[in-house]
């Protein structure tokens, strides 16, 4: 995929690209007008589309430059560090920090993420793979499925309808237990021991899984 060609060190012509990386990075500052919350959304996911195509021009740019250095070549993934990818989308599970639905949906957000929405077999399993391989077998983590709204309307952080459950029908879940508080239980984890989803207490401390698209290349 990457042309190598055989002249010497590049060093500087790999500067000039780091600076152009770095001056993309800088926040545009624009004024804030007074268009509609959908008129904002098709902005910014137009700037979306543009800044992936800059990354990706950037980043075989970077793979051309790098291969006529004698430099290290760092690997310009389609998801952050630390994170894995199924299909288009790139997730992340954090076993370290507990906390509560909530907190956890922030969380994610502030990474540029959200709570996952595992929508096909392929991410449900991937998902329950990595949370038994890094959290052992009892171990469960939030997802970004809730039914706090209307009992039993299963919703995604997105605010799309549940259509692929993975629930566990062994167990009755979601049984909406009041056991765990007068609420019941309108939140809902992956298991990592039934490699199935139980609905619990939206107020219980979990470890949580963020989710983002990936930066395609093509
Ligand atoms: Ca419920
Ligand atoms: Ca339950």
């Amino acid at each position: 995929m990457v042309d190598v060609k055989t002249s010497g060190t590049r060093g500087s012509a790999g500067l000039l690209i780091l600076f152009a990386v770095l001056s993309l990075l800088v926040p545009e500052t624009s004024s804030q007008s007074d268009s509609s919350p959908e008129e904002e959304l098709t902005s910014l996911r137009l700037k979306l589309d543009s800044w992936r195509t800059r990354y990706r021009f950037l980043c075989n740019q970077y793979h051309e430059v790098a291969a006529n250095c004698s430099a290290a070549v760092f690997n310009c993934s389609q998801c952050p560090d630390g994170w894995f990818q199924v299909d288009d989308q790139c997730f992340s599970l954090n076993e370290r920090i507990k906390s509560d639905w909530a907190t956890s949906k922030k969380s994610c957000k502030e990474k540029g993420a959200h709570l996952a929405i595992l929508t096909t077999k392929e991410q449900h399993e991937a998902v329950e793979k990595e949370s038994r391989r890094i959290g052992g077998f009892y171990t469960d983590y939030w997802i970004g499925l809730t039914d706090a709204e209307t009992e039993g309307a299963w919703k995604w952080v997105d605010n799309s309808t549940l259509k692929t459950p993975f629930w566990n029908t062994l167990k009755s879940e979601p049984d909406d237990n009041k056991t765990g508080g007068e609420e019941g239980e309108d939140c809902a984890v992956v298991d990592s021991h039934s490699q199935s989803w139980y609905d619990v207490p939206c107020n219980f401390n979990y470890p949580y899984i963020c989710q983002m698209d990936a930066v395609l290349q093509q």
